[in-house]
């Protein structure tokens, strides 16, 4: 049997009350943009858009000229729509409001519009995460502090890998959905319906490099999982690490796994690398609505109250009980102290 498309799908969910029309036509705004973001960075050397932009983003790190291209796309794609009454980015200091001259809608969208750019110029799969808010009643002009809501109001969390497929996985909290992108007819057919990620896993993602800057307790637990089966857990680990948080992300989604960017000594003060609303967030939907567990090492992703539009987290995600290990080895390491 044909697969369904996204739209099909999304008319579904609208039938069983579990999605509005606006937030499914937002929906579909944003992966036909990702869609055009996808044609953007399968043209590699041959599209001119490899290399850096000559600028730095508010997180004073270097654009690629992709992530201007792709946060253009997305900020196009949503001016016109009428869903929305203001978009957060990575690359932009502050809310942008919806141009005076188009409608505004109850949503408030954030998005990483290129993920993992670093490794566009050495071709490795980047992604774009997004994630949909609602604006709060009579606010007309947007401003940070109404996006500072926390992950558990988001109405819908997604993110687009551009791989060898393109792939779109989707969650409206009710269960998390990937959609692979047929190219010759140009439409994300359903690929995957109500994903599980396995509890357990011998698989975990981290970049080893920052060992010696680590926290005790997960230097401790990272050691338990290189001592392998003649250790406590009495079990072969395998690592991976692309450094492209949505690559890491999906092979978790796929198989299993379990993802850390913990805090370290270099970035404690920024208090961690990825940021809360607009990457560890929709991440985390995602993966709780699969069945996984998303953490700081301490609480629950989902639960922190923002306090800031580019605030930075550190992310525990992944198959279950891992994430719980590593958490419980965190609090049990607090509490002593
Ligand atoms: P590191 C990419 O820059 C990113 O924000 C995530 O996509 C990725 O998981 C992480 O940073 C990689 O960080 O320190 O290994 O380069």
């Amino acid at each position: 049997m044909k697969p369904i498309s996204l739209i099909q799908f999304l008319i579904e969910e609208r039938r069983a009350g579990r999605v509005n029309a606006e937030l499914s036509l937002l929906i579909e705004v944003v992966a036909r943009a990702c869609k055009r973001i996808a044609v953007a960075t399968n043209k590699g050397a041959l599209g001119g858009v490899l290399g850096n932009a000559g600028s730095d983003n508010v997180q004073g790190e270097a654009q690629k000229k992709l992530d201007v291209i792709s946060n253009e796309i997305l900020l196009e794609a949503n001016a016109w729509g009428g869903h929305l009454a203001a978009c957060a980015s990575e690359e932009m200091e502050d809310p942008q409001p919806i141009p005076d001259m188009y409608p505004k809608g109850n949503h408030l969208l954030l998005f990483d519009p290129l993920d993992g750019s670093s490794n566009i110029d050495v071709n490795i799969s980047v992604g774009t995460i997004f994630s949909v808010l609602r604006c709060p009643d009579g606010v007309t002009e947007p401003k940070m502090e109404h996006f500072l809501q926390p992950g558990t109001t988001q109405l819908a969390a997604g993110y687009v890998v551009y791989g060898p497929a393109t792939l779109l996985v989707l969650s409206f909290g009710h269960g998390t959905h990937e959609f692979t992108l047929d190219r010759e007819v140009g439409s994300f057919l359903l690929s995957r319906r109500d994903i599980r990620i396995p509890e357990e896993t011998g698989e975990f993602a981290i970049n080893m490099s920052n060992q010696r800057h680590w926290e005790a307790p997960m230097q401790r637990y990272i050691g338990e999982l290189l001592a392998g089966k003649d250790g406590p857990r009495g079990k072969d680990f395998n690592m991976r690490w692309v450094a492209s948080m949505v690559a890491d992300v999906h092979r978790i989604v796929t198989r299993g796994g379990v993802f850390f960017y913990p805090l370290d000594a270099k970035i404690k003060a920024k208090g961690g690398k990825l940021r809360l609303m607009y990457e560890a967030n929709p991440m985390a939907l995602i993966i709780e609505q699969a069945g996984g567990a998303a953490t700081t090492g301490r609480e629950r992703i989902l639960e922190l109250q923002p306090t800031g539009l580019h605030q930075r987290v550190p992310v525990f995600l992944g198959s279950k009980q891992e994430v719980e290990v590593a958490t419980r080895y965190h609090l049990m390491a607090d509490g002593a102290q």
